[in-house]
């Protein structure tokens, strides 16, 4: 047999494979990067003195996310779609699979030992744990519900904080605007399963392999087109909306310019929206209307880290006033009204906003 170059006198170097040591063969990836390995990599780079921290907790919430990936999968055969008749403090009727993915996130955020507050969609209050580390996590273990029984994608948002070591743990530790986020993440569970992460930098897209069982790094650096040609909103909505939301709206269907209409695209599920959107462009939005007069999206486990994640990847994400990130939010379950996407979108948009009705 041929020996592979470098390989054979044990001397490969970081950077420098070998010319014979390929990282695709037969189109098979033979050098996947998955996420925990990735996250060593940019602590190393980032914060080498760091003591691993935010790896741990990073893997918890892979471990989170690949066990939600593999209930929703087999929800139809193990009796776990369908309505668990119990309600969350926002008045919902909560599915099977919420329970069961709220209670995976805090029991593994739990025993990571990393995080001494927790905010959870379903749970009514902050869940505070003893001893525990610096971080917080805010969370909405399994968003788009109303779309999980007829196997629509739906997807898990994250939001991390990080306390001061002499800060108690407290509430107050998530109740800072979404500038002081760590990081955020999301998790789709649709047609592949795949989790977008940022700490700080552009996100960073991975994709589960199921035969690995592994997040496998797919695109390093995600950015958002700087416009697209995608609007989405829950039209059904539009009899409640304000002037200038209607006008905007008339303008992706029929551009006064004479240009082409954007196409109309809602899945329901914000993490499938946001991910489109992040991909290929375009506005996402959920206004304040008549009805929800501050929206229907929660600011803290949805608009904060979703905001968060687009404007990492050039994006923007406004509310009617101003950025979302810059809301100082009073209480853990609030909403707020959101608009995000690409650049372009957004600035049109934002002239319709200022305009005077
Ligand atoms: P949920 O957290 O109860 O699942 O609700 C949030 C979802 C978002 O994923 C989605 O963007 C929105 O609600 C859809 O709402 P609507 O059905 O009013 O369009
Ligand atoms: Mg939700």
């Amino acid at each position: 047999m041929r020996q592979i170059a470098n390989q054979s006198r044990g001397v490969l170097s970081q950077g420098n494979m070998g010319a014979e040591v390929k990282g695709v063969t037969n189109g098979l990836s033979t050098d996947p990067l998955t996420l925990p390995q990735w996250v060593l990599v940019q602590q190393q780079k980032e914060a080498p003195h760091a003591r691993g921290n935010l790896s741990i907790l990073l893997n918890a919430i892979c471990v989170a996310c690949k066990f939600v990936d593999s209930a929703v999968r087999k929800a139809g055969l193990s009796d776990l779609l369908g309505l668990a008749g119990t309600g969350n403090i926002q008045g919902e009727d909560q599915k099977k699979l919420d329970i069961v993915a709220n209670e995976v996130f805090i029991n593994v955020l739990r025993r990571s030992g990393q995080c001494s507050v927790l905010v959870s969609e379903e749970v009514d209050d902050e869940v505070i744990i003893e001893g525990g580390g610096e971080y917080s996590v805010v969370f909405d273990p399994l968003d788009g519900s109303s779309n999980i029984d007829c196997g629509v994608s739906i997807g898990t948002i994250l939001g991390i904080y990080k306390k001061e070591k002499t800060e108690a743990p407290s509430v107050k530790n998530v109740l800072k605007s979404g500038r002081e986020l760590v990081g955020a993440a999301y998790c789709l569970y649709g047609s592949s399963c795949s989790m977008v992460l940022s700490v700080g930098k552009q996100p960073a897209h991975f994709t589960l392999d199921p035969s690995l069982g592994e997040f496998v790094l797919t695109t390093p650096a995600m950015s958002v087109p700087e416009k697209g040609n995608i609007y989405s909103i829950n039209e059904g909505n539009s009899v409640l909306w304000d002037t200038a939301v209607s006008r905007y709206v008339q303008e992706c269907k029929n551009p006064s310019n004479g240009g082409s209409p954007k196409s109309l695209r809602y899945v329901g599920s914000m993490v499938a929206d946001v991910h489109r959107t992040i991909l290929y462009g375009g506005i996402f939005m959920y206004p304040a209307d008549r009805k929800a007069t501050k929206g229907k999206l929660r600011l803290l486990y949805e608009g904060n880290p979703m905001a968060y994640l687009v404007e990492s990847a050039g994006g923007r994400a406004i509310t009617h006033e101003g950025p979302v990130l810059d809301i100082v939010p009073a209480s853990i379950h609030e909403r707020c009204p959101i608009f995000l996407g690409s650049r372009i979108d957004i600035e049109e948009l934002e002239a319709f906003l200022h305009a005077k009705a």
